[in-house]
């Protein structure tokens, strides 16, 4: 075990106030084992909390696959074993999930996701950070978004989305390439037989914005549009005031596989982003923000 300061390429991480976890004692590949034995009775309590928070809506409000796969983890009762949990996600997708200290730098997300490992960081919010917290914890990464990576496609995209990193990284577009991750990995909306429901780890993991972002009036409803999420802004301390539905995950998995990213990048860089919150021509509206 190698030990290592905080990188300094997380000092300007999104989460300004800076790292929660103690990165000093990790692996060369960041990882850590998952102190299972650290948790406190009140940690397992809190996620009792969060989890019998969110199912209440999950029912009503999120995609089947999230319903079917968060079932299947069997993880209602306290913080899961990381490595438990890996067991039954390798026989369904191949993916294992493997503990972090938290926010990574870039290149070291992008690495694990290639190689099919979701790095979800081991720590729990404290109690008064239950409805925002800046920087994802183990209820925010295993609730949210380890049920979608059950899905082969879904599972598939987060693959190809981390072999995409190092020519985001070469382009000088890993903001870019971020927006795809925010938007379609976040808070992602997806249409099924029964209207549009939430996919993201983002809103699901959130009380509030799980129902916000399938039936508010205020924010917009977009067809999904590879290029058009990869031009627009988004919100990281609100409610955003779009989300992009796709029509299944294959459309995901499909625009990016076909996608010379190349190109892509320096066309979005030639161009002003669109705001979070924007309109614009050749949009599939599915709902128009009452904010708009
Ligand atoms: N690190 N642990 C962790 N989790 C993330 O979701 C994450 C990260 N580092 C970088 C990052 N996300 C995004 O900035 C990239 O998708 C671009
Ligand atoms: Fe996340």
């Amino acid at each position: 075990m190698e030990n290592r300061p905080p990188p300094a390429a997380l000092a300007n991480a999104p989460t300004a106030h800076g790292l929660r976890g103690d990165y000093s004692a990790m692996r060369a590949d960041w990882t850590i084992a998952q102190p299972v034995g650290s948790y406190t009775s009140a940690d397992h309590a809190l996620w009792r909390t969060l989890y019998e928070r969110q199912t209440k809506l999950v029912r009503d409000y999120a995609a089947p696959v999230f319903v079917k796969s968060l079932r299947d983890m069997e993880c209602a009762d306290a913080i899961p074993d990381m490595e438990r949990l890996s067991t039954r996600l390798r026989k369904a997708t191949g993916w294992e999930v493997v503990a972090v200290p938290g926010l990574l730098p870039n290149e070291v997300f992008f690495d694990h996701l290639a190689n099919r490992r979701f790095p979800s960081s081991w720590w729990i919010r404290k109690p008064e950070e239950l409805d925002y917290l800046v920087e994802p914890d183990v209820f925010h990464d295993l609730f949210g978004h380890v049920p979608l990576l059950f899905d082969p496609v879904f599972a598939d995209y987060m693959q190809q989305y981390g072999l995409g990193g190092p020519k985001a990284i070469e382009h000088d577009a890993v903001d870019i390439l971020a927006r795809l991750y925010w938007y379609m990995v976040e808070f992602g909306l997806i249409m099924t037989d029964d209207g549009v429901k939430a996919y993201g780890a983002g809103m699901l993991s959130s009380f509030g914005e799980t129902q916000f972002s399938v039936d508010d009036p205020a924010p917009n409803r977009i067809g999904f549009d590879l290029e058009r999420v990869m031009r627009t802004r988004y919100w990281i301390d609100r409610y955003q005031s779009t989300y992009f539905v796709l029509p299944d995950f294959e459309r995901l998995f499909r625009d990016s596989i076909d996608t010379d990213f190349g190109p892509l990048y320096e066309r979005i860089k030639g161009h002003e982003p669109y705001a979070p919150d924007a309109v614009v021509d050749g949009d599939r509206v599915i709902h128009r923000g009452a904010a708009a």
